[in-house]
């Protein structure tokens, strides 16, 4: 290596940095069509190293193609840490050059891509890269230990992985403003209070509410789930006009589908639906 080269991390090959299981062990068992996803790398608070990325979008994208997998919820070993961010050890030595050439922030854009609805259960830190990826997710439960926050500036940059944009519009710009422009960071409650989080609950009892919401929604027909959190992600993306139209082609083509048949014969017949995913 000559004096010119930037010096790039190691990286950990050799270790299993993301656990799944499908179904999810609940409290009382398996939890039917519920996969869990664990960040698992406890010693830096989970903190996000571009290969934990990696086999975190190969074990989100092999869930998603899954039928038996209609909810996943995603979570960080331990109680600290949901994720403390990304590995700030190995972005120290990055270059601008380095981080386009290498194409490894395109691991967001395929965990973003994940169709299947995806549920963060936070603990403890969720900050920069951490909370960008709650962030990425459809609904978050948060334990009352949950701390959400963006600190890149005090690392002299920004966020970069949607947290400009994701924040603003979950809580709006003066409340983003302030959270990435100061650094700080929010408790559960606060969160709560400004619409980034779903729901608020006892620490321990984070991830049995998580792979609760999660059971619920994959008792639901499968792929007008699927076209239901579509035309929601839309909202965030298109003028209210486009996003009505793309509601109404969505909803029309869902009279296409098995289920709406056997949804709406089973109102009328007082029984349970039995959806068939198709
Ligand atoms: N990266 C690497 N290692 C970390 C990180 C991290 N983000 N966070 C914690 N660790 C490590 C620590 O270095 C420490 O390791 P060691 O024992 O070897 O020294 C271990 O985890 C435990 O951490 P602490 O001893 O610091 O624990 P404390 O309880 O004292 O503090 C804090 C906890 C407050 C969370 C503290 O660890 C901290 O401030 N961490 C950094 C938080 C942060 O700034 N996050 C943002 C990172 S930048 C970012 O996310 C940009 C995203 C851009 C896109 C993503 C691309 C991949």
């Amino acid at each position: 290596m000559t004096d010119t080269q930037p010096v790039r991390a190691t990286p950990d090959t050799t270790q299993r940095l993301i656990r799944h299981e499908l179904p999810a062990t609940g409290g009382d068992g398996p939890v039917e069509g519920v996969a869990l996803v664990t960040i698992d790398r406890q010693e830096a608070l989970n903190a996000l190293s571009f290969d934990l990325l990696d086999e975190l979008a190969a074990a989100l994208e092999q869930l998603d193609t899954d039928p038996a997998c209609r909810a996943i919820v995603l979570t960080g070993a331990g109680t600290r840490a949901f994720a403390a961010g990304a590995d700030i050890r190995e972005l120290a030595v990055q270059t601008p050059v380095t981080l386009a050439a290498d194409g490894r922030f395109n691991t967001w854009d395929r965990i973003w891509a994940v169709r299947t609805p995806m549920i963060a259960a936070v603990r403890g830190f969720a900050l920069g890269g951490g909370c960008e990826l709650a962030m990425a997710c459809d609904m978050i439960i948060a334990g009352d230990d949950a701390q959400f926050g963006q600190p890149e500036i005090r690392l002299g940059v920004m966020p970069g992985a949607g947290g400009t944009q994701r924040l603003t519009r979950a809580i709006g710009k003066a409340r983003a403003m302030d959270l990435i422009l100061t650094g700080r960071s929010i408790g559960a409650g606060e969160a709560e209070a400004m619409g980034l989080v779903t729901k608020v609950v006892p620490a321990d009892e984070t991830l049995g509410a998580a792979l609760e919401l999660a059971a619920r929604v994959a008792a639901q027909a499968p792929i007008a789930v699927i076209a239901a959190k579509e035309a929601i992600r839309r909202a965030e993306e298109l003028p209210l006009s486009a996003g009505l139209a793309f509601e109404r082609r969505s909803f029309f083509l869902l009279f296409g589908s098995e289920d709406q048949s056997e949804g709406m014969a089973a109102f009328t017949e007082k029984r349970p639906a039995r959806w068939l995913g198709r």
